[in-house]
């Protein structure tokens, strides 16, 4: 796909599937950091994590990029050419916003609520939460499989408009039949490119194994002021460790750049 089926795909579903966006030689390695991650999450060792409502359980994990968290090829993942190359077919030149992932709970299994992600972003102002969903497309989320992955569900189109009265319905209990809902099914290595504003929900098994990386990129020099401007924390000490190309993908380097 080129740049402007990428487009104009986005534009239509909110959405594009972009397959073998890691490298099948790639996945042991990250499937190995992946594992070293989870491990620290579960144990307590890196704290900022998603629970599980009764919170006895974990399933991702939050601020990536400190000691008990970094993983440097998790990161560079995230800031692949690929990665760039659509990403900045939807938005144009665009920045790293939110950096995480996110695993399968060992215990637990549940479906997340129905939502946009304006929802938990401005929890407290509904008419900026309306604002953010109708403003165009300003930032795009992914999810990178590195296994095989069907946890995400998606309404297709809900992007860049409000909700109609049965979605509205839906959204308000957070379960329930969503109207036009889609389950996504990522092959290892596959992500799907999305915007956080579509109505989407997670469903949680502790089977199959879930690692994935779920990030997302924001407009760069964003001067909508409907828009709130998000930003990863990147200690120094991390952002010595990273590529070039992981640094500009931060909007955080000038030099050295390929790609
Ligand atoms: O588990 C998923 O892929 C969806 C996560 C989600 O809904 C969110 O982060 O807003």
């Amino acid at each position: 796909m080129n740049a402007q089926q990428i487009r104009e795909e986005f534009r239509a579903g909110g959405f594009v599937l972009v397959p073998d966006v890691v490298r099948g030689e790639d996945l042991p390695s990250l499937r190995e950091a992946a594992a070293a991650l989870i491990e620290r999450c579960r144990s307590g060792i890196h704290p900022w994590v998603r629970h599980s409502a009764g919170r006895d359980d974990t399933w991702g994990a939050g601020k990536m990029f400190l000691p008990t968290s970094f993983e440097p090829a998790l990161i560079e993942a995230m800031a692949s050419a690929r990665v760039r190359e659509v990403t900045e077919a939807v938005l144009g030149a665009s920045r790293l916003s939110v950096v995480s992932f996110l695993f399968h709970p060992e215990r637990t299994t549940w479906d997340g609520p129905w939502h946009r992600d304006s929802q938990y972003l401005l929890p407290q102002e509904p008419d900026r939460q309306r604002d953010v969903v109708l403003a165009p497309t300003w930032t795009v989320q992914w999810n990178i499989a590195l296994y095989e992955d069907t946890a995400l569900e998606i309404v297709p189109g809900s992007h860049e408009r409000w909700n109609t009265r049965e979605e509205q319905e839906t959204l308000h209990t957070g379960h329930g039949r969503m109207p036009g809902a889609l389950e996504v099914r990522l092959r290892a290595g596959e992500g799907v490119a999305y915007t956080p504003f579509m109505i989407h929900r997670g469903r949680y098994r502790p089977d199959p194994p879930r690692a994935t990386l779920h990030f997302a990129y924001q407009r760069r020099e964003e001067t909508d002021p409907r828009v709130p401007i998000q930003r990863p924390d990147v200690p120094e000490e991390a952002l010595a460790a990273l590529s070039p190309n992981a640094r500009a993908a931060l909007g955080l380097a000038t030099e050295g750049v390929k790609g």
